[in-house]
C-alpha cells in the first residue's frame, strides 16, 4: 500500500524525521530511526558522543535479533515445517495443546480458513518426520518469548519498542546506569542461549532435511552493504560496507545510487540520485507493475541483506572478522561461498549473524561510561544536505535530506526490500528476487511452494519497500 512517507515529511521540522520514518515499519523501526538520525547528523555537521553511539548500536542490535528470529520462525519456517504434524502431539505443553486444537479446528472448519494464520497453504514436500516437525513447532512457540525478550532489551536504551523515543541526532536520551546495563545483560544472556541452542540448530536441521535448497534461489552475484554499527567518530563500522558486482569487490560510494521508475507507478523523472529524488505517485501508469522504484548501483540491480553483509566481506581484499568467521563455518559444513547464494544460504547467514552479534553486544556494554553524557546540543541549520547509511536487518538502508529555511524541503528513503523486490529498470533488467525465481523447480504449478521459499528467504517487507 502506497503511504507516501516522503510527502508526509516535506515541510516539517527535520527533528520529526526520525520519529515519522520509524512508522514506516514495526519490524525494523530502529534502522529507520538511526538512518534518519545519521542523515540529520550529517546535515547538522555533528557526530554522536561515545555513550550515545554505543546506546544506538545496542538498541539496533536488539532489533536485529528480534527481526532475525521473527523471520525464521514466524515468517518463513512454515514453508518447511508441516504444521498439521501437531495433530500427533501428545506432550503436556499447554501452548502446544492449544495450537493443536486450533489447527484441528482449521482443518474441520473450512469456513475459518481465511482467518487462520496456518491454513490454507500450498501443499507440497514439507518435512515428513513428525517428531522433527513437532520439535520445530515447539521452537516456533518459544520464539515468541524470545522476541519479547529482545524487544524488552531494546527498550532498555530505546525507552520503548517497537518505536523508540530516545534516539536523537548526536546520541540517545537514556542515561547510562548500572541498572540499565544489568537489565540489558540479563536479557542478552537469554537470547544468547536461544540463538545458540535453538535458532541455529533448527536452521541447520531444516537445511539437512532439504539440501536441494542449497541449489534454489540463486540471484545475481551483485551484493551491496552500507556497513553498520559505528565503532568510532571516524565512521568505521563493526560490519564494514562494500560492493560486489558480478562477483568482483569494490569500495562503496553513495554517488552511484539512483532510482529508476520505467516500470514503477510513479510519474517522477527516472534515474535520479536520491538528493534530487521525486516521489510522484501515478497509480494508473501504463506498463507499470510495482509501487517500488527500481534502485540501481552503477546501473546494476543489487541484492542486500545478511547474505550481502557476508559476501562483501568474504570477497573484500581486507582481512576482517566476518571473513574469518564465515570461512570457519563454510569449512565445518563443507560448503563453498557461492552456495550461500541460495535459499538455505540466506537462512543460514541470518542465523549466524544473530550469534556473531552477541559478543559485540557484551563488548559494547563494557564500553558504556556510567554517568557520562549520552547526547549533544544541536542546532538546525537554515540550509543543508545530509545522507545516512545504515544496515537494517534486511539490508542496506539510506535516507537523504535537503533542509531549507530549517524545514525539510525533500526527503528520500531507499529501503532494503526496495532493492531486493525491485521491478524491472528502464532497460528492462529484472530485480534481484525476480532473477532468483528463474529456474526454480515448480513440480505442480497449482502449488508453487518453492516460489514462496525463494522469495521469503530474502525476508521481504513490503510495508518498508513501498512506504
Ligand atoms: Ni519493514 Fe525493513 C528491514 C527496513 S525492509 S522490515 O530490515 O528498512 O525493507
Amino acid at each position: 500500500m502506497f503511504r507516501g512517507f516522503e510527502g508526509i515529511l516535506r515541510g516539517r521540522d527535520p527533528l520529526d524525521a526520525q520519529q515519522i520514518t520509524q512508522r514506516i515499519c514495526g519490524v525494523c523501526p530502529i534502522s529507520h530511526g538511526l538512518t534518519s538520525v545519521q542523515c540529520l547528523e550529517d546535515a547538522f555537521g555533528i557526530q554522536p558522543c561515545d555513550n550515545g553511539r554505543i546506546e544506538q548500536n545496542l538498541i539496533l542490535l536488539a532489533n536485529y535479533i528480534q527481526s532475525h528470529i521473527i523471520h525464521f520462525y514466524h515468517l518463513a519456517a512454515l514453508d518447511f515445517v508441516d504444521i498439521t504434524a501437531i495433530l500427533s502431539y501428545s506432550g503436556k505443553d499447554s501452548v502446544m495443546q492449544q495450537l493443536k486444537s486450533w489447527v484441528s479446528t482449521c482443518l474441520a472448519r473450512k469456513d475459518l480458513f481465511p482467518a487462520a494464520p496456518f491454513l490454507p497453504r500450498f501443499e507440497g514436500d514439507y518435512i515428513a518426520d513428525k517428531d522433527v516437525n513437532c520439535h520445530l513447532i515447539h521452537s516456533y512457540v518459544k520464539a515468541f518469548e524470545a522476541r519479547g525478550i529482545a524487544h524488552e532489551m531494546g527498550a532498555v536504551f530505546g525507552a520503548k519498542l517497537p518505536h523508540s523515543t530516545s534516539i536523537v541526532p548526536g546520541g540517545c536520551t537514556q542515561e547510562v546506569t548500572m541498572e540499565r546495563i544489568l537489565a540489558y545483560t540479563t536479557r542478552l544472556n537469554k537470547l544468547k542461549a536461544f540463538c545458540e541452542d535453538v535458532y541455529l540448530p533448527d536452521v541447520i536441521a531444516a537445511a539437512g532435511i532439504m539440501p536441494e535448497h542449497w541449489g534454489t534461489g540463486k540471484g545475481y552475484d551483485n551484493f551491496l552493504s552500507f556497513g553498520v554499527f559505528r565503532t568510532n567518530a571516524e565512521g568505521d563500522k563493526y560490519i564494514p560496507p562494500g560492493v560486489v558486482i558480478n562477483g568482483k569487490w569494490e569500495a562503496f560510494d553513495p554517488k552511484y545510487i539512483t532510482e529508476q521508475v520505467g516500470f514503477s507507478r510513479f510519474s517522477s523523472q527516472s534515474d535520479l540520485h536520491p538528493f534530487d529524488g521525486e516521489t510522484s505517485p501515478a497509480p494508473h501508469k501504463e506498463n507499470a507493475y510495482s509501487w517500488l522504484k527500481a534502485p540501481r548501483y552503477k546501473g546494476h540491480p543489487m541484492e542486500v541483506g545478511p547474505l550481502s553483509r557476508v559476501m562483501v566481506n568474504v570477497l573484500s581484499p581486507e582481512d576482517n572478522w566476518i571473513k574469518k568467521a564465515a570461512t570457519k563455518v563454510l569449512n565445518a559444513h563443507s560448503l563453498k561461498a557461492q552456495q550461500l547464494n541460495s535459499v538455505l544460504g540466506r537462512h543460514l547467514v541470518r542465523a549466524l549473524e544473530a550469534i556473531w552479534l552477541i559478543p559485540y553486544a557484551y563488548e559494547s556494554l563494557d564500553q558504556l561510561a556510567i554517568g557520562k553524557k549520552t547526547a549533544l546540543p544541536l542546532s538546525i541549520p537554515d540550509k543543508a544536505q545530509g545522507a545516512g547509511f545504515c544496515e537494517a536487518p534486511r539490508g542496506a538502508l539510506g535516507h537523504w535530506i535537503n533542509i531549507e529555511k530549517k524545514k525539510i524541503a525533500n526527503y528520500q528513503c531507499i529501503v532494503p526490500t526496495t532493492w531486493n523486490c525491485s521491478p524491472k529498470d528502464d532497460a528492462g533488467v529484472i530485480g534481484p528476487i525476480e532473477k532468483s525465481l528463474i529456474g526454480t523447480p515448480i513440480p505442480d504449478p497449482k502449488q508453487p511452494l518453492n516460489s514462496g521459499r525463494v522469495v521469503r528467504a530474502f525476508d521481504p517487507c513490503l510495508a518498508c519497500a513501498v512506504h
